[in-house]
């Protein structure tokens, strides 16, 4: 559309909303070199022509995910001023109590799904969050704001791969002010159109001018049509400059001057008030409306930085709700022979059926029915909208959980092996984990991984990992290693109930395991080790397929004299420490059992906590048997030199259970 077609109000509108967005970097920018806050701030001066367009293309309904230097992504969602400025001053008045800080805040109540401070990670939650518009047919669309440097990162790859398979209602917003960090993105990447990036991924990609906001606003809306016909995602290159250094303490020495001019030439706001005076806009209006904007900046500047600092009381609160409570599944109960795989696939079966919002999906997972076969038959029961084939793309699947589950799915992913979780633990450790807390407890992540892991004959160093303490490390999860069938039920149904982020490792070596399980009647809650074994003499802590090794040990040991107690702990996160403590007052003894190595592996967090806490009562100091600090070769002679046994087990409980 020509400039003197444009009605005049539209251009006013869309100078006011940038004009806003420069006046609050610049009041962000003052505060900080006054010490209002701490640490970095990336603004979007020269950028602001990027979100302001978009938004005037996107429906009230409709969701963003933006990156760090999202101010201006937030300020045109409607967060309001006050709350914006002052999240950004970290203080307690803030959209997210000063949690969230200027790079990673998130307003979902108005539609700003978060910001991102690890670059590419936003898109793979938009894609979930657009994957949750689809399956809820809700007809919102999803827009997602990356730079250009973020156009290699793999979370973005694997995102748009996966938006593009599944069709979803995705505009991708690459805001490629030609530099990533100190780096021009031309020095990197090989192709002088960041659109044309896209075109093998059978994605409709389009470049504009990101200076103009009716440009990026007819961009997105074509983007935005398409999405809601069901026609899939968009990716628009919106060429835009930096106009200020990449952040505040960026003395920009890489940066050539002739750069800054031309940014400078191109200042997007200015460029507006000469279109606001061709279009027959008069001075007089324009220094109304700014000297509006001005005062209402300025007046969100004053009242943020004399606003308190958050509590610091409250720093420990919010990492999780309390854990799902136990409760009725309002199905008849039942009891049934299952091996351990069939008792997950019941339990996958019956939260479908249960919870219209359980989604079900992974590599292979769908048509095949998983490479175990765990999730067989449940695509032709519930359909592929609910049961779905991934790419491998454990990023995808993971970051797409995040932003499914922030919009109401709850979404039980597959990861086919644990050691591929190690490919995407971005996701889960730096996005789900974190919702809550930054969310100041207003918004969660609700999602469940299963995974299998451990070593089995022939399975090499890369399929034959216990990764449960790393994941046990990080604040925000809640980690299940189910040792039976029934728990592999029980705890996936708790699981799903729960309304934290929940990874369950499953045991291969267990999934042809055969047992009476219980079903319906009662559902469990998550938390709560299970006493396998009475015994006075010694408590061994066991999880996951070394239960059963310490049951067999126990057994042994019985005849010996050796009255061994066994406790499954189950769930690392949240721990029974309840249970601990008793098994530790009624035999002063314990060894702590698991397959994992022993450097940093859960059984050294047992051995401190009871250290802290019964030291006293012990009759001797905790010992643990774990593999040894190696790799884990597939060949069955040396994995029996290195994993633990019953053997191995009975060997050290024996010398425990006279060690003075
Ligand atoms: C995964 C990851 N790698 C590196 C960084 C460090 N880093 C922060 S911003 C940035 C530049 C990103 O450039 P671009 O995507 O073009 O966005 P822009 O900063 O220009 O908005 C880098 C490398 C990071 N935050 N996350």
């Amino acid at each position: 559309m020509a400039v003197s077609q444009l009605a005049s109000t539209e251009l006013l509108d869309a100078y006011r909303s940038m004009l806003t967005v420069r006046r609050f970097e610049e009041r962000v920018l003052e505060l900080r070199r006054a010490d209002a806050f701490a640490g970095s701030i990336h603004l979007c001066a020269g950028q602001e022509a990027v979100p302001v367009g978009a938004l005037a293309a996107l429906d009230p309904g409709d969701r963003v995910v933006a990156t760090y230097r999202g101010h201006g992504w937030a300020l045109a969602c409607g967060v309001p001023l006050d709350a914006l400025m002052a999240e950004v001053c970290q203080r307690a008045t803030g959209v997210n109590g000063g949690r969230g800080g200027s790079a990673h805040l998130m307003a979902p109540e108005f539609g700003l799904l978060g910001e991102n401070s690890i670059v590419g990670a936003g898109m793979p939650i938009g894609a979930g969050a657009a994957l949750a518009a689809q399956v809820g047919e809700t007809g919102r669309v999803v827009a997602v704001s990356i730079g250009d440097g973020a156009t290699s990162q793999g979370a973005t790859h694997e995102a748009l791969v996966f938006a593009a398979y599944r069709k979803l209602p995705l505009v991708v917003v690459c805001e490629n002010n030609g530099w990533s960090e100190m780096t021009p993105i031309a020095r990197i990447v090989p192709v002088a159109d960041l659109s044309a990036r896209v075109a093998g991924l059978g994605i409709a990609g389009v470049s504009v001018d990101g200076n103009d906001p009716i440009a990026v606003r007819d961009a997105v809306t074509d983007a935005a049509a398409r999405a809601r016909a069901g026609d899939g995602p968009t990716f628009i290159e919106a060429r835009c400059h930096r106009l200020w250094a990449h952040y505040n303490g960026d003395a920009e020495h890489y940066r050539p001057a002739a750069d800054r001019d031309s940014a400078q030439a191109a200042d997007p706001v200015m460029s507006l008030r000469r279109r606001l005076a061709e279009a027959g806009v008069t001075e007089g209006q324009v220094a109304g409306l700014e000297h509006e904007v001005a005062v209402r900046v300025d007046a969100a500047a004053r009242t943020a930085s004399s606003a308190p600092a958050p509590d610091a009381a409250g720093a420990h609160a919010h990492v999780n709700v309390a854990p799902a409570a136990a409760g009725d599944t309002g199905e008849p109960p039942e009891e049934r022979e299952l091996t351990y795989g069939k008792a997950v696939n019941e339990a996958l079966r019956r939260e479908l059926a249960a919870r219209p919002e359980v989604v079900v999906y992974g590599e292979d997972v769908g048509h095949a029915g998983g490479i175990f076969g765990v999730t067989r038959s449940l695509q032709e029961e519930f359909g592929e909208r609910r049961v779905f084939d991934m790419p491998i793309a454990e990023s995808a699947i993971l970051g797409s959980a995040v932003g499914a589950a922030l919009e109401g799915l709850r979404p039980v992913v597959e990861i086919m092996w644990g050691d591929f979780m190690l490919v995407a633990l971005d996701q889960l450790i730096n996005q789900a984990a974190n919702v809550r807390y930054v969310s100041g407890g207003q918004h969660g992540a609700p999602l469940v991984v299963r995974t299998q892991q451990g070593a089995t004959p022939g399975s090499c160093a890369q399929h034959s990992q216990s990764l449960e303490a790393l994941l046990a490390h990080i604040p925000g999860l809640r980690i299940g290693v189910p040792s039976t069938p029934q728990d592999a039920h029980s705890m996936l149904r708790a699981a799903v109930a729960d309304e934290d982020p929940v990874v369950l490792f499953e045991a291969r070596a267990l999934y042809q395991h055969k047992q009476k399980v219980k079903l319906g009647g009662r559902r469990e809650g998550v938390g709560g080790a299970r006493i396998r074994r009475e015994g006075g003499d010694l408590a061994i802590f066991s999880w996951g397929p070394t239960v059963l090794a310490a049951e067999k040990a126990a057994n042994t040991l019985a005849g010996r004299g050796i009255d061994a107690a066994v406790v499954d702990l189950r769930w690392l996160a949240p721990l029974d420490d309840e249970a601990i403590g008793a098994a530790v007052q009624r035999t002063n003894r314990v060894l702590v059992a698991h397959e994992a190595n022993l450097t940093g592996g859960f059984g050294a967090e047992i051995a401190a906590r009871i250290g802290e806490r019964h030291f006293g009562d012990l009759d001797a100091p905790v010992r643990r048997v774990g593999a040894p600090d190696v790799r884990i070769p597939p060949t069955p002679a040396l994995q029996g030199a290195l994993l633990p046994s019953a053997a191995s087990i009975e060997r050290a409980a024996e010398r425990l259970a006279v060690e003075d």
